[in-house]
């Protein structure tokens, strides 16, 4: 199996929302074992510790923004450890709530165009996190990283490196779409897996359908997992839970999917709320789901099934 090299960015965002509690969601995934579950598969493990935040004065116009200069702060500190992190390895994210994405996508972004390679989003979410500073109505950041990536305009953050092309994002799970995210969704070319897409196909052809656009590309695959893509019932510790979610199986194959596509090169991993959990069970849960982003299976396919070859 190929060895990579993962580093670990703590990320402990609590500005882009409401509820406190996503901070210490690094030192959940910590507690949890992420570490020792990827070096169990054979992988090297460098744990970079928890980014530092220096908040950057800034307004913009619409009054419902708040921590803007803490949230900008973040986002520049974790752009910069991201870009530095893929010269090295595959950076994986510790959040911490969704705006962590704010940087960290754009220094993933960074790097992919020094490198003259093109990069893919795959955004397993329940919301398209499709707002920008200007249409934001709850004012919290953790709803807007999609818009930011994709290059849409974005008041006081820095122009974003390399805009990702519609074409090459990804939102898988949606359930919950605000009416300004709706029509500016329907303007975008965006790939729009919303759960009345999963419900009727599965996730496994429209993922491979994203997936061999990648490797057609030859492009780079930043994956950007919301606790709240999974169902509630599965992983409680999240701010706000929208029924309907993934199911624990169905996340699993999504992961095991990515895994056999080679093509993950780096990761976010946000919004879980510590403070809300039972007894660890969330972040156990996603520290499960990266071992098997990560190549953890059962069984190398193909194996013997009852009467017949799988
Ligand atoms: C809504 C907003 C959101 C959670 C992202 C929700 C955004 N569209 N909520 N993640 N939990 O406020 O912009
Ligand atoms: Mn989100
Ligand atoms: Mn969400
Ligand atoms: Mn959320």
């Amino acid at each position: 199996m190929t060895q990579t090299h993962c580093l670990l960015i703590g990320a402990p965002v609590d500005t882009g929302q409401r509820r406190p509690g996503c901070l210490m969601g690094p030192a959940a995934y910590r507690t949890a074992g992420l570490a020792p579950a990827l070096e169990a598969l054979g992988h090297r493990v460098t744990d970079l510790g928890d980014a530092a935040c220096t908040p950057v004065p800034a307004t913009v116009t619409n009054p419902a923004v708040h921590h803007l200069p803490e949230t900008l702060g973040w986002a520049r500190s974790l752009a910069a450890m991201g870009e530095a992190a893929m010269a090295e390895g595959m950076p994986i994210f510790l959040g911490g709530d969704h705006s962590l994405s704010l940087g960290s996508v754009a220094g993933v972004a960074a790097a992919a165009q020094a490198r003259g390679r093109p990069l893919f989003v795959l955004w397993l979410d329940a919301h398209s996190d499709f707002h920008t500073t200007a249409t934001t109505e709850s004012g919290n950041l953790h709803g807007t990283p999609v818009a930011y990536l994709a290059g849409r305009d974005f008041e006081a953050f820095p122009p974003f490196p390399a805009p990702v092309p519609p074409e090459n994002i990804c939102l898988f799970g949606i359930r919950s779409v605000d009416a300004a995210e709706h029509a500016a969704l329907l303007e975008h070319e965006i790939a729009i897996n919303d759960m009345r897409v999963l419900d009727e196909r599965g996730v496994v052809a429209p993922l491979r359908e994203f997936l061999a656009l990648v490797e057609e590309a030859d492009g780079l695959l930043h994956v950007s997992l919301d606790v709240d893509f999974l169902d509630p019932v599965v992983a409680p510790a999240v701010g706000t839970t929208v029924p309907g979610g993934a199911t624990f199986r169905e996340a699993h194959l999504v992961m095991e999917l990515l895994h056999e596509s080679g093509r993950v090169t780096s990761l976010d991993l946000v919004e879980l709320n510590p403070f809300l959990d039972e007894r660890g069970r969330t972040a156990h849960l996603m520290v499960d789901l990266v071992a098997s982003l990560m190549g953890k299976k059962v069984f190398d396919r193909p194996t013997r099934a009852y009467r017949g070859q799988v």
